[in-house]
């Protein structure tokens, strides 16, 4: 809407921002793979589409990957599934990573969990209009708090990990802010370099 004039224009060419967020209309299909070298390590980074029938399609696809990046939409909080209206999206995520953090096949694997659409989540939580509580009841916060609300969600996911031997990073993001998602991929680099890794694969 805001943008239609720029976009309607006839030399209009697409900016890094216009791309990154074309991905609300076009849903990760089946595996996209990606080859590349940082440094002296290759990685092959692997994205999966994250609805359900797509999940079928890799769940047990990618056992002892090195690194999983995990994202959790905390600014869809009020959101359903696109698949199924009586499912929130957080609370779908959440079931999600308990079932791969816990799974024997990642057992080794380093996980990141991201908490994407912090910028969403904060206007939301701030407007009043969205109580975080209406949503997922056993948040029991003052409404407006940004940051308890972000407390409560990472609690959420962090009580549902079991004994494990590989690590669990948390980050809480603007993913369509460029250098927020650079420092998390430098940090996911320095993981990948301790590790040694001669061929890293992540989903
Ligand atoms: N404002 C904002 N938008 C975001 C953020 N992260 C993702 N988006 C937008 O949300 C939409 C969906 O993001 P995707 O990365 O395609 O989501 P996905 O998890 O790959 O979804 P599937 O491919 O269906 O599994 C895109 O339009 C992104 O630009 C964020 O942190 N803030
Ligand atoms: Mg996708």
């Amino acid at each position: 809407m805001l943008h239609l004039d720029r976009i309607s224009d006839r030399n209009y060419l697409p900016t890094e921002q216009d791309i990154i967020h074309i991905s609300s209309v076009v849903q990760t299909l089946g595996i996209s793979d990606y080859v590349f070298d940082v440094g002296k390590i290759q990685y092959c980074v692997y994205d999966v589409g994250g609805t359900r029938s797509q999940r079928k399609k890799w769940i047990h696809a990618f056992e002892n990957v090195d690194i999983i990046l995990f994202q959790a939409p905390l600014g869809d909080y009020d959101k359903p599934l696109r698949e199924d209206e009586d499912a929130l999206n957080m609370a779908e995520s959440l079931t999600l990573f308990e079932s791969l953090v816990n799974s024997r096949w990642f057992v080794n694997t380093a996980f990141f969990v991201n908490f994407t659409k912090m910028d969403l989540f904060e206007q939301k939580v701030k407007s009043r209009q969205k109580p975080l509580s209406q949503y997922h009841p056993d948040y029991q916060g003052d409404p407006s708090d940004v940051k308890a609300g972000v407390q409560f969600f990472v609690d959420q996911f962090q009580e549902r990990i079991k004994e494990r031997k590989g690590s669990v990073h948390v980050t809480v993001l603007d993913a369509t802010d460029t250098a927020q998602a650079t420092l998390l991929l430098q940090r996911v680099v320095q993981v990948a370099e301790a590790k040694k890794m001669r061929c890293s694969s992540f989903i």
